[in-house]
């Protein structure tokens, strides 16, 4: 796309259309975006971040990312129309204009580029990387059990062939590597927001554990508050918890590390819809699914602000 203006934000689009996007959407909004590139996939494409920000030097930000999983490509569009919302709403929204002014945010759309390339080419379901290691004939890593926090334990597997395969030792995956790097880096991040797709649900720390995190009692109610918000927008409902107690154990996932390296409002979404059209979400529920999922975020986002 040589301009945002003939992009559609109610349609599934390639890896190449949405790093296009990108570099249209930077070009539009410099002012208030940029793009950094973080790391490279395992086949070598670009791993970028976009980052939101209003000015300042070393604010406390937010992080979010999409597609982490390749097959959750609503993940993916509900991320751009959201980074779209962002940019138009800048100065408008009372809210949002409070946290930019005081925040950065920082946007990973397209957290698994070799999987998403894939899902395109060869195999809509495809959900881990495709990274390779000599001797191992199964391709790919979960990159949500490739963390440091509880790798390898319950809800992970050692077999490389199985979908939940955690890789050969924590964050061996250059995906997961590159975050780790840059947040680590940038020390201030108040919040992260990992988008999952699906079966509705809003979830904190921990997966690898059924033991409640010291916070998780100021997580609950801000995930009820959050899931409230998103239902007064089309009345879908989510339901909130823990993950390993509201949907399974899981372990070596995004949030428990996020945790446990000091981000104490770490949430993972699992977006529309209950299983009718699962990983298969039709487009027209792209443009519904980001209008209520902002309106969660925004009340993480404005939460993580006041505290
Ligand atoms: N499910 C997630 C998975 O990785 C999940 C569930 C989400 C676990 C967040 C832990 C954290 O198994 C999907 N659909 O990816
Ligand atoms: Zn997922």
């Amino acid at each position: 796309e040589r301009s945002t203006s003939s992009f559609s934000y109610s349609s599934y689009h390639t890896l190449e259309e949405i790093y296009s996007w990108i570099d249209s959407f930077v070009t539009e909004h410099a002012d208030i975006v940029s793009k950094i590139q973080i790391g490279h996939s395992f086949e070598n494409r670009s791993i970028l971040v976009l980052k939101f920000s209003t000015g300042g030097s070393q604010r406390p930000a937010i992080w979010i990312d999409t597609g982490i999983h390749s097959r959750e490509w609503i993940t993916h569009a509900t991320g751009i129309w959201i980074a779209k919302k962002i940019v138009s709403k800048y100065s408008k929204d009372h809210v949002l204009t409070n946290i930019l002014n005081a925040m950065d945010i920082f946007m990973e759309i397209v957290t698994n580029p070799d999987g998403f390339a894939f899902t395109h080419s060869m195999n809509r379901l495809w959900r881990k990387n495709k990274s390779t290691r000599p001797g191992i004939f199964c391709i790919g890593v979960d990159l949500n059990r490739n963390w440091k926090t509880g790798f390898g334990g319950n809800g992970s597997n050692e077999n490389p062939c199985s979908e939940t395969y955690h890789g050969p030792f924590p964050q061996s995956e250059p995906e997961v590597a590159a975050i780790v790097k840059f947040i680590t880096a940038h020390g201030k991040i108040k919040a992260l927001i990992s988008i999952h797709s699906y079966s509705q649900m809003l979830m904190y720390p921990y997966g690898h554990t059924l033991e409640p995190v010291s916070n998780q009692k100021e997580l609950y109610h801000l995930a009820k508050e959050a899931v409230k918000a998103l239902y007064e927008v089309h009345g879908v409902e989510y339901i909130f918890g823990s993950i390993s107690t509201t949907l399974y154990v899981a372990s070596g996932i995004t949030v428990d590390w996020a945790y446990d390296r000091g981000i104490k409002y770490a949430f993972s979404f699992e977006l529309r819809d209950t299983g009718r059209y699962g990983f298969l979400l039709p487009a027209t529920q792209i443009v519904p699914t980001a209008q209520e999922t902002w309106m969660a975020i925004r009340t993480i986002m404005e939460h993580a602000l006041k505290h």
